[in-house]
Order: C-alpha cells, then sequence, then structure tokens
C-alpha cells in the first residue's frame, strides 16, 4: 500500500531495518552517506536502490530538512554507484517515488536506480 511523503518518520519501516541490518540485503556500496542494495523485486538487469542513512521519509522531508552536505553526500553517492556499477558508459535511470499518487510503498526516502538495458523512453 502506498505511503504518503509527510508525516512521522517510522523506525520500524523496511529499510530502517536494512539499514540496521536486522533483515538482510545484496549491498552493493555504502558510504558516511548512503547504503545502497539490489531490489527485492528487480524491473531491470541492474535495479538498485540507494538509500540515505538518515531518517528521512520521503524526497519531500529530505530536500526541505535535511543539511547541504548530507544532500550532496547522498546525491553523489548515487553517482558513484553508477559509476561502480558500470553503467556511466551503456546509461542509467533513475527514479523516485514520493507519496500516494508516485505509490511510494516503503516510507525511507530511496533512489531507484535501473540499467543493463534499453530503457526506452519514458516520461512518467
Ligand atoms: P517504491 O514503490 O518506490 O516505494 O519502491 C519500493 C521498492 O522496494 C520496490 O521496488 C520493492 C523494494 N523492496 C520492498 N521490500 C524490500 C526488501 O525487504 N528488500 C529489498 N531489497 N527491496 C525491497
Amino acid at each position: 500500500m502506498a505511503v504518503t511523503a509527510t508525516g512521522d518518520y517510522d523506525e520500524g519501516n523496511i529499510f530502517a531495518r536494512v539499514l540496521r541490518e536486522e533483515i538482510p540485503s545484496k549491498r552493493v556500496y555504502e558510504d558516511e552517506w548512503a547504503v545502497a542494495f539490489h531490489d527485492i523485486n528487480p524491473q531491470a538487469p541492474v535495479h538498485v536502490l540507494v538509500i540515505p542513512r538518515g531518517a528521512w521519509r520521503s524526497w519531500a522531508d529530505f530536500s526541505a530538512g535535511a543539511s547541504d552536505a548530507e544532500i550532496g553526500g547522498f546525491v553523489r553517492a548515487v553517482g558513484v554507484v553508477a559509476r561502480e556499477l558500470g553503467l556511466e558508459a551503456p546509461g542509467y535511470r533513475l527514479l523516485v517515488n514520493a507519496g500516494l499518487d508516485a505509490g511510494q510503498e516503503v516510507p525511507h526516502l530511496h533512489v531507484h536506480l535501473f540499467g543493463g538495458r534499453g530503457l526506452g523512453a519514458m516520461l512518467v
């Protein structure tokens, strides 16, 4: 079920538990700002989720409330993950679902990183 982009952060959400390593994930990258791991239900040959270490529910509260250092560190990390996965030359797609209309399912900000095949043109 989709979650709202705003509201209290739920410390028990599935990605908070992934961050705390209470549940397993296939990590491909981690640094001070971000952790990246394979999506459990991949929609492309490469489908990785990149999440900030901070307790942010969505792009909405992250972009409004995170420090410039955290935003910069997180955005940079997304680029590093794509580069380290070898996706820079062939290209890749980033996607963020924020809130109900976007169908966001997990209330911890996550950037989807897709690649590994031609993804076609897509606006929505
Ligand atoms: P979204 O609809 O943008 O909130 O995407 C949530 C994504 O999270 C969806 O592609 C499936 C993935 N997902 C859900 N639960 C888990 C989990 O426990 N582990 C991993 N690795 N991915 C999960």
